[in-house]
């Protein structure tokens, strides 16, 4: 009889233990969810990658309204120009090519590639510079994938990270020239490395 109270009583214990277990479950997943919501850096804006088109050109949901709005929410990755993939009017023009007959530049796809693998469908922090927007429209930033510390990192962003493996060129238009000094030297780096694009 008493081995059987102490069995009811043990049941009893586990279940209120179980789900004591679960509330303090919920509470550290929805402490975790209010982390990640409040997790904005001041002077960057925060947006969800909902395509990338290649190295330097991806679809960001700045409204938050699970669509890509052109020509804003394509975010134009400022400093860098990455080789054309056969779509591009630009790869055409270079080649001489009509559509059917253009093909990638090398490293196209692996620029591509690299953006995609960092940011697709996560949620990425934008900084922009001088002037926001190019002649057409889309919104020029440096994306990150991981939260920013703040202003002056540039070796954090995938603007960067794309010259350090030699998948992309340097390239300033305008007035935005912030970062260019250090993104020369990670340009300069690669090619002694003879990394990517710099391949002889
Ligand atoms: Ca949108």
């Amino acid at each position: 009889m008493i081995r059987l109270i102490l069995g009811i009583i043990g049941i009893v214990l586990a279940a209120f233990f179980g789900f004591t277990n679960e509330d303090i479950g919920e509470l550290t997943s929805s402490k975790g969810f209010e982390t990640n919501k409040s997790n904005e850096v001041a002077g960057f804006e925060r947006c969800k990658v909902l395509r990338v088109f290649d190295g330097d050109t991806l679809a960001c949901d700045l409204n938050n309204d699970g669509r890509d709005q052109k020509p804003e929410e394509h975010i134009r990755l400022l400093g860098i120009d990455t080789p054309e993939t056969r779509h591009s009017a630009k790869a055409r023009r270079r080649q001489g090519a009509s559509y059917e007959d253009a093909v990638d530049e090398p490293y196209a796809k692996e620029s591509g590639e690299y953006l995609r693998s960092r940011t697709q469908g996560k949620r990425v922090w934008l900084e922009r510079d001088t002037v926001t927007h190019d002649k057409y429209g889309r919104s020029l930033a440096f994306v990150y994938a991981e939260q920013p510390i703040g202003n002056n990192q540039p070796q954090a962003s995938l603007n960067a990270q794309l010259l350090q493996h030699g998948l992309a060129a340097t390239l300033f238009i305008g007035k935005n020239r912030r970062y260019e000094r250090d993104f020369e030297q990670y340009e300069a780096d690669a090619r002694k490395q003879h990394l990517g694009i710099w391949k002889p």
